[in-house]
């Protein structure tokens, strides 16, 4: 049957004839299943189905994968800094020889390693996974900074361009195709009284401020895969490694991974941010970073956070006023459930901005 994961799982150069397909439902745009080969006790390989909407050149998209994922396991066999542990990501070729398989249905599909004995979290339960989590990005700021972007697509353009996603806004406000404007008209708002501000990386990379560098650009913390004793093992979830600031990816990690409640907690009065969490969290990312970020970034990191978590609920609200096109979500209202919850966040992160700033300096010493 075409589009059974396990069916398609065998179309791949597995070492062992897959036997079982478990899906994983963490992420809100791909499809993730755990395989299992014939008589493993675990896990061996994850299969995803990329969703082609969002990623409209996939072929793009694989070649910067492997691009990244070469240069990463070439500076893990050689040692370098920080890679001790480290287990490299691979693309598992389809039987054709390609690194990905297209289905009758026209549907893509790729395989890597099942990255053995990990796991990941929503939401971060203590300071040593936070530094962890905080070291593990850093080394991977570090390591990719000798990948040259230029040879890097940009698989999304404009992902993280606050213009161009204000600019959406607006328009989606305005037309309301859904009729759910009305009832956002405080999350509208919320917006508008923000949105100049949040221009302040776009324009200090406008002025050469900040230097553009190879980021990962979906740092949510549930891309970090731990081992049981919450030793960093593998970063994943690479579809928006391209050219971008290390702010996007400092301030997405603080959002989810210094978050007290879920993404899309409800209840506002939970919503905050756990300041031994950040700590932790900067402390990892600026042990492997502080050498080489310069001022106009370490300046920034306190402000990414709030920026991120801005942003994303930016993109949440209009997905709902849009109809929820995007994200999949699981109830109705789920996208202003969770950018209400994003909102709240920001909230929080301005009260303890100047804390957020003390601690960046003491880290970045
Ligand atoms: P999404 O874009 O849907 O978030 P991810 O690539 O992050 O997709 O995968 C979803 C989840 O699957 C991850 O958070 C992680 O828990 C698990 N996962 C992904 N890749 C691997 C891997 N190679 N080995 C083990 N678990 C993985
Ligand atoms: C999406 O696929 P997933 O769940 O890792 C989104 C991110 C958002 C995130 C919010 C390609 O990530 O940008 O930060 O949801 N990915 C894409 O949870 O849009
Ligand atoms: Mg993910």
């Amino acid at each position: 049957m075409p589009g059974d994961p396990l069916e398609i799982s065998r179309r791949f150069l597995t070492a062992a004839p897959p036997g079982k397909a478990a899906p994983i439902r963490s992420g809100h745009i791909n499809d993730s299943y755990a395989i299992t080969t014939s008589g493993a006790a675990g896990p061996d390989y994850i299969l995803q189905r990329i969703n082609h909407s969002v990623f409209r050149n996939v072929e793009g998209l694989m070649a910067n994968i492997a691009i990244v994922l070469d240069h990463l396991e070439s500076k893990i066999r050689q040692g370098a800094p920080g890679t001790e542990g480290l287990v490299p990501l691979r693309i598992i070729p389809s039987l054709d020889g390609r690194s990905f398989f297209r289905d009758d249905d026209g549907k893509y599909w790729r395989m890597y390693n099942f990255i053995p004995g990990s796991r990941s979290y929503d939401m971060i339960g203590n300071a040593q996974l936070a530094k962890e989590g905080g070291r593990a990005f850093g080394t991977f700021q570090a390591l990719t900074a000798e990948i040259d972007g230029v040879s890097l697509v940009e698989t999304i353009p404009d992902f993280h361009n606050i213009s161009t996603r204000l600019a959406a806004f607006l328009t989606t406000v305005e037309k309301d195709v859904a009729g759910r404007a009305a009832e956002a008209r405080e999350e509208i708002r919320f917006i508008e009284e923000r949105a100049a501000e949040m221009h302040l990386i776009r324009d200090l990379g406008k002025a050469g401020m900040i230097p553009l560098r190879v980021t990962h650009n979906d740092t949510k913390i549930n891309n970090v895969l731990f081992d049981e004793t919450g030793k960093a093992l593998c970063i994943v979830d690479l579809d928006t490694v391209m050219p971008g600031y290390s702010l996007f990816d400092f301030g997405d990690a603080i959002r989810t991974g210094a978050s007290a409640a879920a993404e899309d907690e409800q209840d506002l009065s939970k919503v905050d941010i756990r300041m031994d969490l950040f700590s932790a969290y900067a402390e990892g990312y600026l042990s492997a970073t502080r050498t080489f970020l310069e001022p106009g970034e370490i300046r920034n990191l306190a402000f990414s956070a709030r920026f991120m978590t801005f942003i994303i609920g930016l993109r949440f609200l209009t997905d709902h006023l849009d109809g929820d096109h995007y994200y999949r979500i699981h109830f109705e209202k789920h996208n202003l459930v969770r950018a209400r919850s994003q909102f709240r966040l920001v909230r929080k992160m301005e009260e303890r901005s100047t804390r957020m700033e003390q601690i960046i300096t003491q880290f970045a010493q």
